[in-house]
């Protein structure tokens, strides 16, 4: 029987997690016409995505149910604490190793698992792990980096959903160049692809502007719980 946190696509999305597919995957045409291409990388830019109404009940909720912790971080060799608070979710068993340090997911949250499956349809690609990222005010923030972890594959496909206050999002190409910004609104969507993590840098950088609380979801698929879900999609068949 297929489980109430089944995301869509699964057999065509467990092939397509293969080294050569995720490399030639490409967004939707629908998505594609919804959103704006960033300027650099393969990126696109969906302001809208979420109702403003779904977005604000997403907020609110995801604020008080959440698990929220202040990561621990080694820089320069000295223990620092993140600038923002963190949560995982994801499906049974995933986990996701970024700074060295293994992160089992937590069963979704109701209202992540229905985020997931919506912006799993609408990208085209099945996400199973995602990273909360909180963002108290102007001055939490995220410094330059790529999400290329090996976990994540050859390509990575990633989606983040932005809620709360709009915020400056930067990427610099690894190997040097001018920087370009875009502020990502309430309910928007920003999707990565192909060499993006390979090619670029981005960041959350911190602002003096009086700013209120943003929560961000970026939605990963983890080659673990692919596996896991590829045997349960055979065993619900
Ligand atoms: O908060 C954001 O929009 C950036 C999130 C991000 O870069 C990440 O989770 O890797």
């Amino acid at each position: 029987m297929a489980r109430e946190s089944a995301l869509p696509n699964i057999d065509r999305v467990v092939t397509q997690h293969t080294i050569i597919t995720a490399m030639t995957y490409s967004p939707p045409t629908a998505l594609r016409q919804a959103g704006r291409e960033f300027g650099i990388g393969e990126m696109l830019y969906v302001p809208g995505f979420l109702a403003p109404e779904k977005a604000e009940g997403l907020f609110a909720e995801v604020i008080d149910q959440a698990n929220w912790e202040t990561e621990r971080l080694v820089m320069f060799g000295r223990h620092v604490q993140a600038p923002r608070l963190t949560a995982w979710y994801g499906e049974p068993g995933t986990s996701y190793r970024y700074s060295g340090v293994v992160r089992p997911a937590q069963d979704w949250l109701p209202p992540i698992r229905c985020l997931a499956k919506q912006v799993s349809e609408a990208v085209a690609w099945r996400f199973n792990y995602v990273l909360v990222n909180r963002y108290r005010d102007g001055s939490d923030m995220l410094g330059w980096h790529a999400d290329d972890e090996a976990d994540l594959g050859e390509a990575p496909v990633l989606a983040a959903v932005s809620v709360g206050a709009e915020r400056m999002f930067r990427v610099r190409p690894r190997g040097g160049g001018a920087s370009v910004g875009r502020t990502l609104g309430h309910g928007s969507l920003l999707l990565m692809w192909g060499n993006s993590q390979r090619d670029y840098k981005h960041c959350l950088p911190r602002t003096r502007r009086p700013l209120g609380e943003r929560l961000s979801f970026t939605f990963r698929s983890t080659p673990s719980a692919l596996d896991s879900a590829s045997s349960s999609a055979a065993e619900s068949a």
